[in-house]
C-alpha cells in the first residue's frame, strides 16, 4: 500500500476498452515514473466509461483488463493505490455536491463533450456532467498534481474553478491541484488521420492497442497515413503525420526526436515505419507479457483491488466527513 509521507497525485483511465498506446504515452507511462515521487492513486474509471453505452456483460471484464494493463505497465500496489471507481461510492456523492455549484455553460463549452456529442441527436446528461465526477475523483484525494494526457487539461482546469468555488462558498476545502503533462507524447494522434487524437472509441485502425497482435501492429503501422514529401523530419505544422510516428517512436525507444531524424537521413517512409514496427513491438512485448500472467492470476489482482479500494475509502471518507459538515448536511443517524 502506498505511503503517507509524500505528496499526493491521482489519476484514473476509463474502463472503455482497449488501452492504446496513446494512454500508455500520455498517462501510464507517466504513472509509473511518479509512484516513487508521490503517494499515488490510481483508479480504473468504470463510471465514467457508462458515459457512452457500454454492454453490461463487458464492462467488468474491461475494468479488468484495465487493471492487468496498469500492473503489467509497471504500477505497483506496494507503492500506488490501485482501484476501481465505482468501488469507492465517495466518488458520485462528491460528484453531486460538485454538480450544485457547476453552471450549466461550463459544462457545455467542454471541448470533449462536444467533439463527443457533435453527431448524436439524443443526448445524454451523464456525459455533460463527465466533468464534474472528474473534479470529484480528484478533490476526494487532495492531490497537488494530476499526470494526465494534454486532452484532459480543460476538465482540470474546471476541476480547479470548482475547488476554488466551494472553498470560497463553504470555507477552505480543497487544494487546487496541477496537471502533470508530458513535454512530449502528451497528445498522441490517430494513425489514420493525424489531426485527430488517437482515442479507443475511434476506427480501430487509429490506435494501436497495447494487447494488439504482432500482426496487427505490423499492419496498423504499415497503412497509417504519411504526409507528402519523403523527408523524415519532426515538424508538426508541415508533417503532422511523420511527427506524430517520429513521437511514437521516440517514446517507445527512449531516443531523441532529433537522434531519430539522423539516423532516418535519406532513408524513406517505408523504412522508418519497418523500424517503428519493430521498435513497438520490442515495447509491448514484456507488457503484453505481464498482462498474460497477472490475467492468469485474477484471485490476486481481486485483492490487491480490495485492499486499494478500502485504502481509497478511507481518505475520501475522510474528505466527504469534511465536505457533508460544511455544506451542512445533517449528520447521519447511528
Ligand atoms: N491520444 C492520446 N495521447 C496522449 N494521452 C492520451 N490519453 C488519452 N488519449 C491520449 C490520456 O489517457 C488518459 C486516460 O484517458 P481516458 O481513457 O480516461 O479518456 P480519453 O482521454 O477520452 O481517452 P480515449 O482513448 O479518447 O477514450 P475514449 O475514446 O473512450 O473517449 C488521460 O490522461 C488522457 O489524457
Amino acid at each position: 500500500m502506498a505511503e503517507n509521507r509524500k505528496q499526493i497525485a491521482v489519476s484514473g483511465i476509463q474502463a472503455s476498452g482497449n488501452l492504446h498506446i496513446g494512454n500508455y504515452i500520455g498517462a501510464i507511462k507517466q504513472f509509473v515514473e511518479l509512484q516513487d515521487k508521490y503517494n499515488m492513486f490510481v483508479f480504473v474509471a468504470d463510471l465514467h466509461a457508462i458515459t457512452v453505452p457500454q454492454d453490461p456483460k463487458k464492462l467488468g471484464a474491461q475494468t479488468l483488463d484495465a487493471v492487468y494493463t496498469y500492473l503489467a505497465c509497471g504500477l505497483d500496489p506496494k507503492k500506488t493505490t490501485i482501484f476501481i471507481q465505482s468501488h469507492v461510492p465517495q466518488h458520485t456523492e462528491l460528484g453531486w455536491i460538485l454538480n450544485t455549484i457547476t453552471p450549466l455553460g461550463e459544462l457545455e463549452r467542454m471541448t470533449q463533450f462536444k467533439d463527443k456529442t457533435k453527431d448524436q441527436t439524443s443526448i445524454l446528461a451523464g456525459l455533460l456532467n463527465y466533468p464534474t465526477l472528474m473534479a470529484a475523483d480528484i478533490l476526494l484525494y487532495n492531490p497537488i498534481a494530476v499526470p494526465v494526457g494534454e486532452d484532459q487539461v480543460q476538465h482540470l482546469e474546471l476541476t480547479r474553478t470548482l475547488a476554488r468555488k466551494f472553498n470560497s462558498r463553504f470555507g477552505e476545502t480543497f487544494k487546487e491541484p496541477k496537471a502533470l503533462i508530458q513535454k512530449d507524447g502528451a497528445r498522441i494522434m490517430a494513425l489514420d488521420d493525424p489531426i485527430k487524437k488517437m482515442s479507443k472509441s475511434g476506427n480501430a485502425n487509429n490506435f494501436i492497442g497495447l494487447l494488439d497482435s504482432e500482426a496487427e501492429i505490423r499492419r496498423k503501422i504499415k497503412i497509417a497515413v504519411t504526409d507528402s514529401g519523403k523527408e523524415i523530419k519532426y515538424d508538426p505544422a508541415t508533417k503532422p503525420a511523420i511527427s506524430n510516428l517520429l513521437i511514437i517512436y521516440s517514446q517507445m525507444a527512449g531516443l531523441d526526436i532529433k537522434e531519430i531524424e539522423k539516423k532516418y537521413v535519406g532513408k524513406s517512409y517505408s523504412e522508418f515505419k519497418a523500424d517503428l514496427a519493430e521498435v513497438v513491438l520490442r515495447a509491448l512485448k514484456p507488457i503484453q507479457e505481464k498482462y498474460n500472467k497477472f490475467a492468469k492470476d485474477k484471485k490476486s489482482v481481486l485483492q490487491i483491488l480490495r485492499d486499494g479500494a478500502a485504502e481509497a475509502r478511507k481518505v475520501a471518507e475522510t474528505t466527504m466527513e469534511g465536505v457533508r459538515a460544511k455544506v451542512g448536511f445533517l449528520e447521519a443517524l447511528q
